[in-house]
């Protein structure tokens, strides 16, 4: 028995193992051994890895469109610009690198009259030139450079440019000069010889420093120009100039300028929600006529007002003004003083001038500590109604020929028009 079981399973065995054979001839014959062909590429042309141009020596001349970036740190050429724009539509990338002037040399870059052209992240200093001078360049972008000791401006941009995290300080001239319709912001323009900022029609500047310039931290010439959330400390001259018509300065500080902290010299400009100290002058001043000063914390001005008004039509309102010379003081006619906060002031807290301040009115304002509160010329035909005067050395000191509520302490006071004095 064992025998014959033994041959069957001898006999199994084979035929199994056949199949198995034939099994791995099909698999064999199901895949190919020839070779596929040539190896395709898997290499990318240079222009495919870096489409853009190199620019690794200066003098260059970009004279056709494109995306061009500079290799390494370059230096100078005398007589030349380092870097020259002749073409619209150029994106050139400093790519984190520095181009430095020589003596004789130019601009560190120049850009004529074409439009679209942005320039980014890299340095430009020592040019005997400008920084960057893009002036002529419109609809330009301009972002992240920092430019330092060239003998012009830092960075000059034109018409409709787009400035943003730039630095620029220690220039021989501007730190910043931008044509009209610029929109500017993140941006810091220090200890340069001429303006921090120097702007022109139509330009937003927001969240911006300019610091320790020589003349005036931001410059606002043309008109419709708007200054927001700005920092300008310790410039030699103005801090905040607005000279032209229709500017707005708001939520700024202002602190430590050489002269005038904030100066509104055209018609209709507004300063509002700014923190205006130490300024050697004046912290506000207004000789621009319908303008408006509201909301503003003006304090420390040793030898001037808080606030002076010289020009018609004037609206101070909901101010505070403290510790300094005077607080409101008003040289010009028709102007409205209410709800202002006036303290601790040398001299008088809200001063209304001879001869010129007429037809003023001064109502719902409180001022405390000064030598006298409320100094009213005669003869200037003024309302006066609705004060509060606390703890000055004279409270009221009112002309003649002015309309006054009735003065009396506030536990008398019978007429809603009438001036408390306590
Ligand atoms: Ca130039
Ligand atoms: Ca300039």
């Amino acid at each position: 028995m064992s025998h014959v079981a033994n041959k069957a399973g001898w006999a199994l065995a084979i035929v199994l193992g056949g199949l198995l054979i034939l099994a791995a001839a099909q698999v064999a014959r199901g895949g190919s051994l020839d070779p596929p062909g040539l190896p395709g590429s898997t290499m990318k042309t240079l222009d495919e890895v870096e489409p853009r141009t190199p620019i690794s020596s200066l003098p260059y001349v970009i004279s056709q469109p494109g995306s061009y970036y500079v290799t390494t740190d370059l230096t100078g050429v005398s007589g030349q610009h380092g870097i020259t724009i002749n073409s619209h539509n150029v994106t050139l990338d400093l790519n984190g690198f520095t181009l430095t002037g020589v003596p004789g040399a130019l601009d560190g870059i120049h850009a004529n009259a074409f439009s679209s052209i942005a320039i980014r992240n890299g340095m430009v200093r020592l040019w005997p030139g400008d920084g960057i001078d893009a002036a002529s360049a419109g609809w330009g972008r301009f972002e992240g450079i920092t430019a330092n000791n060239n003998t012009g401006d830092g960075i000059s941009v034109g018409s409709h440019s787009l400035l943003e995290e730039c630095v620029s300080y220690s220039n021989g001239g501007d730190g910043v000069e931008a044509q009209a319709d610029a929109r500017i912001s993140n941006c810091e323009a220090l200890s340069n010889t001429l303006m921090g900022f120097r702007l022109t029609h139509n330009t937003t500047l927001h969240d911006c420093l300019a610091a320790d310039n020589s003349l005036n931290g931001i410059y606002m010439a043309g008109e419709a120009i708007a200054v927001s959330r700005c920092s300008a400390e310790g410039n030699l001259s103005v801090g905040i100039w607005a000279n032209g018509p229709h500017h707005l300065v708001e939520g700024c500080i202002v602190k430590n300028s050489g002269a005038v902290g904030v100066r509104l010299s055209g018609a209709g400009g507004v300063i509002r929600d700014c923190s205006v100290s130490f300024s050697a002058n004046q912290g506000i001043h207004i000789i621009g006529a319908n303008s408006r000063a509201t909301g503003n914390s003006v304090v420390d001005h040793a030898a001037f007002a808080a606030i002076w008004v010289q020009a018609a039509h004037v609206t101070v309102d909901h101010n505070y003004a403290a510790t300094s010379a005077w607080g409101i003081y008003v040289q010009g006619t028709q102007a409205v003083v209410e709800n202002n906060t006036v303290i601790e002031t040398n001299n008088e807290g809200i001063f209304a001038l001879a001869a010129v301040a007429t037809a003023c009115t001064i109502e719902g304002n409180t001022v405390t500590g000064a030598s006298t509160g409320y100094s009213v010329a005669a003869n200037l035909g003024c309302s006066i109604v609705r004060n509060v005067a606390k703890a000055n050395t004279t409270n009221y000191a009112i002309g003649g020929g002015n309309d006054v509520g009735p003065i009396t302490t506030g536990a008398a006071q019978a007429s809603p028009a009438g001036n408390v004095a306590n």
